[in-house]
């Protein structure tokens, strides 16, 4: 097996969902803080932990309580995974960085270390859809993220096609009527060609997070409605 296949071996036994490998060159673009963090890597690992449909069925015009504890330990089960992932690659002789899966450091601009769905797209697990949220073919977007950057050898994966087509069942549902439904093929080069923006941070800063038992800054809405993935395959349950 070669490396990049023992390393995703690994890293999907410590409960990755999904993931794949983005080459940084693809993304000198992207704006990071500090402006330099891409420097000394040449390689992005993107790691995708699904959330249970069933979760975002709780949902009809408000995040809920256990969205938002299950929110908080996929955060948690992701941090832990980057962190395994960073030392592995480190006693095998490679720097490697784990960015937070959920830290804001610009709460002017709204801006990460680096963006985590920009990562996940040029490594393939998905594409942009009209939410601005990393689409996936098996879970849509009821999976969260974290990157893990790197400069060891390995091999670069390639981006998907976007599939949201005619659909508008995002922008139809946002309680905030945030979303415009503008379809990109690649990526949308500012946050304001997809959503109005303002009107989604409102939403969830003034009124959601008002609400009781719910972590600062959640919705889910725009998730909960995404078709890709939305039937789970579950076996029937055997009758006695
Ligand atoms: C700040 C933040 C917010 C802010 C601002 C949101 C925003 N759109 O930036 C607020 C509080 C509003 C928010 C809301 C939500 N968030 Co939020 N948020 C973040 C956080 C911490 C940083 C995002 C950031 O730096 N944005 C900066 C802007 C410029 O980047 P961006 O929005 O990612 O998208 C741009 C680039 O990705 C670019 N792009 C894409 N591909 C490429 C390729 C190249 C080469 C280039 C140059 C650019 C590029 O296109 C976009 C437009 O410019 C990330 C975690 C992280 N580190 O990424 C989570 C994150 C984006 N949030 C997430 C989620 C799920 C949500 C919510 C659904 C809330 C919830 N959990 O219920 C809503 C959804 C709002 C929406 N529809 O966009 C998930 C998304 C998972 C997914 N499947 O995509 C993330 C990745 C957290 C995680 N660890 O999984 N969030």
């Amino acid at each position: 097996m070669n490396y990049t296949n023992q390393i995703k071996k690994l890293i999907s036994e410590w409960g990755a969902d999904l993931l794949g490998v983005a080459d940084v060159k693809a993304l000198t673009e992207l704006k990071t803080i500090p402006a330099n963090l891409l420097e000394p890597f040449t390689k992005a690992i993107s790691i995708a932990v699904k959330l249970p449909v069933s979760v975002f069925e709780t949902i009809y015009d408000q995040p809920t309580p256990i969205y938002s504890s299950v929110y908080q330990t996929a955060n948690r089960l992701l941090d832990e995974i980057a962190f395994k992932t960073s030392n592995a690659l480190e006693k095998d002789g490679y720097y490697s960085l784990p960015i937070p899966a959920s830290q804001i450091l610009d709460r002017e601009n709204w801006h990460a270390a680096i963006s985590h769905k920009a990562v996940a797209r040029v490594a393939g697990l998905g594409w942009q859809g009209k939410n601005l949220l990393l689409i996936t073919p098996q879970f849509g977007s009821r999976v969260r993220l974290v990157t893990v950057l790197t400069n060891a050898p390995l091999e670069a994966d390639a981006p998907i096609k976007n599939r949201c087509a005619k659909c508008t069942l995002c922008r139809d549902a946002c309680p905030a009527g945030a979303i415009k439904g503008t379809l990109t093929e690649d990526y949308y080069e500012s946050r304001d060609q997809a959503l109005f923006f303002d009107k989604c941070v409102e939403h969830l800063t003034n009124d959601f997070a008002e609400l009781p038992n719910i972590a600062p800054l959640i919705c889910g809405i725009c998730i909960k409605v995404c078709p890709f993935g939305r039937k789970p395959k579950i076996k029937k349950s055997k009758t006695i």
